[in-house]
């Protein structure tokens, strides 16, 4: 029987739809998990999404639907993204399954019969018109909450607590004396963060809300979303359920998160395993964030890069290759429109996708797309043979390791590699001569063997272009294995070429930065954009003013911006779940003239972040000499009506 190999995702929040981010996490453990099927493993690919807790109550109530249809949308999208990028999951958890509710109910009755789980009190910050505790570190700056920013009072309510500070030596030397956090680096941030300082034990019941799983020995409570959501990578397997019976995968080879939620995954998960008596992963893999030009991604900002936008342009495997290239090992990565389109440009187009449609071309046209089997030897040769042969231990060790940046840049030095040898060796001079016809016939026959080799080992981060490549060369599925990667020299010596689609198009960077720039907003800071004047605006279409939707709305709620004397931050009732936007007129009214008022807004204007605030939209006001005056509707207009 084959090894088993057991890789998972974090389960994602489906509170909003998944962007760049998400992309990378899910498309490395792909990656991975292709890889591991390629040497031959038993692989479970475990992903899916984590869909209880307050949040999410709060959103399905702001949109008017139900939680579970809620989540039941954007799941959805989860999964709609995951098999456009060619995500092949094995399995995809959700932790409104039947299945998974009621073992966790299992876990916690097993950590209440244990002794790891019990009954006091929580005190923390209270906001009474959110029913929501917030700890000190979540508050706002003013030690406000931080969803209405009203005031919190201290409150105390019962709940069940894991006793996770029983765990604190065992978790200490797990991540001292262990290799299970990597970077290593991370591990020693989280000894100094949280181990040092003393662990505390942890709340893992709430009473304030209803969207979760109902402790089975006290129904009035709710698992902790943590204790829930870590819970999946084992109930997905069949931990205490009939519905798998799948245990033997366990523990998990690799989890892999970002720096975000690492600490629930190095601290409580662990220890949760001790608890009940499981083996413990072997590694958890930390990535860094992907950033967008140095700044948070962020939906308020309005700078969240789209995957689906990007792989209808530029092909999903290009997408694909671009971040896992970018991402070093543990760190932070930058994604800049600029970056991409060279990287494309130079790695894709340039160096593997030109060495492929050169080297095909040129058996093409010296050979007729056959080679001869005739074979002599010459400079260049074993270096260029000794470099591809040595090339697949690297990439295996770097994937294990989770380094997916660092076996790409090996793969792309044995193809630029490659494109040297073909200046060296001067093919094009060589067939001026039909007395090399045989060394002509090497040096094109090195060339498909290292494109072959470079694009077995590639074909798990681009599992569509790779395969197109491997036919070009002229590659059977007896020699694109991973045992075939043994030898250099496993295509038949009087192998045929298939001349094929260029599997890179070179990009125009300039029309594709106009492009991307276009339809990705850098974050707009503070700044209210001014009307341009009618001259400098020019004659707009009835087309033109189509595209701006305008609807009305209600002012709710309506407060200054602290920070700013210009802005006001208004909530409105637009009759689809409500939104916020901040308008620059509190010089001119003051929150309560505008409560209960209907004005119209823009609905379709991207969102922007303004003094920290985020504003879905704009209020129509008019410019009268040098007071501003907001549009109101008389009459009893229903909120959210088009105004055209
Ligand atoms: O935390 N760069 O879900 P989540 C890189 N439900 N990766 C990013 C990213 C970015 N800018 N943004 C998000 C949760 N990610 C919990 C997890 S697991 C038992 C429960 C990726 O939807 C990254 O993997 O907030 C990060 O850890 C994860 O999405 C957070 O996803």
């Amino acid at each position: 029987m084959n090894k088993k190999f057991y890789i998972t995702t974090p389960i994602y929040y489906p509170s909003a739809a998944p962007h760049i981010g998400h992309l990378y996490t899910t498309v490395a453990c792909d990656t991975i998990a292709r890889f591991k099927r390629l040497q031959g493993y038993d692989v479970m690919f475990l992903t899916g999404t984590d869909e209880h807790g307050q949040k999410i109550e709060q959103k399905a109530k702001e949109a008017g639907v139900t939680p579970k249809a809620y989540v039941d949308e954007i799941a959805a999208k989860f999964r709609k993204l995951w098999k456009y990028v060619n995500v092949d999951y094995d399995r995809f958890i959700r932790t409104t399954d039947d299945y998974h509710e009621s073992a966790v109910q299992r876990i916690y009755e097993k950590l209440l019969e244990k002794g790891y789980l019990y009954k006091s009190e929580y005190t923390g910050k209270y906001c009474t018109p959110c029913e929501s505790f917030w700890t000190e570190s979540q508050l706002d700056d003013n030690g406000n909450c931080p969803e209405c920013h009203r005031e919190v009072r201290e409150a105390t309510e019962e709940a069940y607590f894991f006793k996770l500070s029983a765990f604190s030596e065992q978790l200490e030397k797990l991540l001292t004396e262990t290799d299970f956090v990597q970077p290593e680096w991370r591990a020693k941030e989280l000894v100094n963060n949280f181990i040092k300082p003393g662990l505390e034990d942890v709340c893992v019941s709430r009473t304030s809300f209803t969207w979760g799983v109902k402790l089975p020995f006290d129904e009035k409570h709710i698992a902790y979303v943590w204790i829930d959501a870590l819970s999946n990578y084992i109930t997905a397997l069949g931990y205490e359920n009939d519905r798998y019976d799948d245990m033997d995968y366990w523990a998990a080879d690799i989890h892999m998160v970002a720096k975000d939620i690492m600490r629930f995954h190095a601290l409580i998960w662990p220890a949760m395993l001790m608890a009940l008596d499981l083996p413990l992963p072997k590694m958890l893999s930390v990535h860094g964030y992907i950033n967008f030009n140095g700044t948070k991604m962020s939906k308020s900002i309005g700078n969240v890069v789209d995957p689906f936008v990007l792989g209808e342009r530029y092909g999903v495997d290009t997408i694909r290759y671009h971040i896992l290239r970018e991402m070093p090992f543990g760190s932070d990565s930058d994604y800049s429109n600029e970056i991409m389109i060279n990287r494309i440009n130079y790695d894709l187009a340039n160096d593997l996708g030109n060495l492929v449609s050169r080297t095909v071309a040129m058996v093409d046209k010296y050979f007729g797309g056959t080679l001869p089997a005739d074979r002599q030897e010459g400079d260049f040769d074993r270096e260029l043979i000794a470099q591809a042969e040595a090339l697949t231990a690297a990439v295996a060790k770097n994937i294990d390791e989770t380094k997916l940046s660092a076996a790409l840049t090996e793969i792309m030095s044995v193809v630029s590699r490659a494109n040297k040898y073909i200046d060296e060796t001067t093919p094009w001079i060589l067939a001026k001569d039909e007395a090399n016809r045989a060394r002509l016939a090497t040096v094109l026959y090195n060339l498909l063997e290292t494109v072959r080799i470079c694009a077995v080992l590639l074909t798990p981060f681009m599992p569509t272009a790779m395969p197109k490549a491997l036919e070009q060369v002229g590659a059977g599925a007896d020699v694109t294995t991973y045992a075939s990667l043994e030898k250099f020299g496993a295509l038949p010596a009087d192998v045929t070429v298939h001349k094929g689609e260029v599997l890179f198009p070179r990009l125009d960077v300039d029309t594709e930065i106009e492009y991307l720039n276009s339809i990705i907003a850098p974050a707009k800071e503070d700044k209210i954009v001014e009307d341009e004047d009618l001259d400098k605006a020019g004659i707009i279409t009835i087309d033109d003013f189509a595209k701006v939707k305008l609807r009305t709305a209600e002012v709710t709620a309506c407060e200054k911006v602290k920070k700013s004397n210009k802005l006001l931050k208004l909530q409105l009732d637009d009759g689809r779940g409500g939104r916020q936007v901040v308008s620059g007129i509190a010089k001119w009214y003051k929150p309560e003239d505008l409560v209960g008022k209907k004005i119209i807004f823009v609905a379709n204007l991207a969102p922007a972040k303004l003094c920290g605030e985020e504003s879905q939209g704009m209020i129509l006001a008019c410019d009268c000499g040098e007071e501003v005056r907001v549009v109101f509707m008389d009459g009893d207009v229903p909120n959210g009506s088009v105004v055209r």
